[in-house]
């Protein structure tokens, strides 16, 4: 008689990670069986996300925070957003996971297990601003295509992990590498095994920054599943999209890195403004790099009543890419006029930075608080719409809440 086969442990403990309980009797399932939570998932429940969070897109799953849900000053994994370019790994085995550092021009390709990274590199913990570069997209006009994130595609989360720059080193870069690109072990949405969902990388010199990780934790516990369980690149400052989740691979480059998402629009601006609407030749594209300053009002949520005579107390948080927040400034008045409020120096660079005032109101009535960020060049937010771009990138226009005063 032919012996039925069973779910493999590893197997089965992904699936239990991604349902939120334990498969009691997860070791009858036949093999390749797909348990019922799994095909009609509630999206809240599988991430641990909170219900305020909105659902995007399901295929893939991306799922946005709302401003007042990232009041705190560390983000939590129930309100930190998700992006998915493909289908999130089910069946991974961290104990056999493996990175891969090879590449033209790395010295002597090398393999580490999870056990390898940990016990042979130094840990190191950072706050670490991650947005993903199509943030703030809804508001474009003409509008463009993809995920409609309106101010909720930032998260800033505590993570440990190794070095990136202690790993290249321990495998000897040579001295041509000029970028570095990541692999991971999502699917491409058709199940082309080989189609990558998304391989992006960066000049060498951000894959050598102390605050670049290749993390193994979040907020002090294992990375969530869908924020890149076992192991994850963490480049803080840069599109999000640099950050690869699930990595198993990384290779070191002696060119600009033109692995899935990097050549064409993806991630990509008119090197030269353009007007509304223009068409924009490909090779007339460059490559986002560090992400330009912004801010975000976390409290009150808009839409806040206060009594006349009552101070309004406002809070948020502000970053600018690789740069510090210098300047943090509100204005009642929709823009005409701007008063200074306090803004905290980051935990360490490229942490978001924390503001807070008391705003008095003289008349009953409606008001709006806008927010604006100035970083350390000079630069601040635009306080409508920055420059137009075909793919809705980098949206930093100054945010907004509603107040009545009664
Ligand atoms: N392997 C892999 N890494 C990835 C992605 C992905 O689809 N696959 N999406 C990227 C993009 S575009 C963003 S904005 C961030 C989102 O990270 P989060 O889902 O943990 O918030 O992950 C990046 N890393
Ligand atoms: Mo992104």
């Amino acid at each position: 008689m032919k012996r039925r086969n069973f779910v493999k442990k590893t197997i089965l403990s992904s699936m239990a990670t991604v349902i939120g309980a334990d498969i009691v009797f997860g070791a009858l399932m036949p093999e390749g069986y797909q348990p019922l939570a799994l095909q009609d998932p509630d999206p809240y429940k599988m991430f641990n996300k909170d219900k305020g969070m909105e659902v995007l897109n399901d295929k893939p799953w991306n799922i946005e925070a709302k401003a007042h849900l990232l009041d705190d000053k560390i983000t939590p994994n129930k309100y930190m957003f998700i992006r998915n370019n493909g289908l999130i790994p089910s069946n991974i085995d961290s104990t056999n996971w493996t990175l891969t550092i090879d590449g033209e021009s790395v010295k002597h390709q090398k393999k580490y297990s999870l056990a390898e990274l940990k016990s042979k590199f130094p840990q190191y913990t950072y706050q670490l601003t991650l947005e993903c570069g199509g943030n703030g997209r809804s508001e474009f006009d003409p509008p463009a295509k993809g995920n409609q994130w309106t101010v909720g595609a930032v998260s800033c989360a505590q993570w440990t992990g190794v070095r990136l720059r202690d790993v290249l080193e321990d495998a000897g870069i040579k001295n041509d590498a000029v970028y570095i690109g990541y692999h991971a072990a999502d699917m491409h949405l058709s199940k082309d095994p080989n189609k990558e969902p998304i391989s992006r990388g960066v000049p060498m010199a951000k894959a050598l920054q102390e605050e670049t990780l290749l993390a193994f934790k979040m907020n002090g516990e294992d990375i969530p599943l869908v924020h890149g369980y076992p192991l994850r690149l963490v480049a803080g400052g840069w599109p999000a999209s640099v950050s690869g989740k699930w990595v198993n691979r990384i290779s070191i480059r002696n060119k600009v890195h033109d692995g899935t998402k990097m050549t064409g629009t993806a991630y990509r601006l008119p090197c030269e403004p353009v007007a509304p609407g223009e068409n924009v030749k490909d090779e007339d594209m460059c490559i986002i790099e560090s992400m330009p300053v912004k801010s975000l009002i976390t409290y009150p949520k808009s839409g806040a009543m206060i009594d006349r005579g009552q101070q309004l107390k406002i809070r948020g948080h502000a970053w600018a890419g690789e740069l510090e927040v210098a300047i943090m400034e509100y204005s009642i008045d929709f823009g005409a006029t701007w008063k200074a409020c306090p803004i905290e120096k980051p935990v360490n660079p490229l942490a978001w930075q924390h503001f807070s005032a008391e705003i008095d109101f003289q008349k009953k009535g409606y008001y709006e608080v806008w927010a604006r960020a100035t970083d350390i060049q000079g630069v601040s937010q635009p306080m409508v719409l920055p420059g137009w771009n075909p793919k809705g990138y980098l949206n930093n226009a100054c945010h907004r809440i509603a107040v009545k005063v009664k």
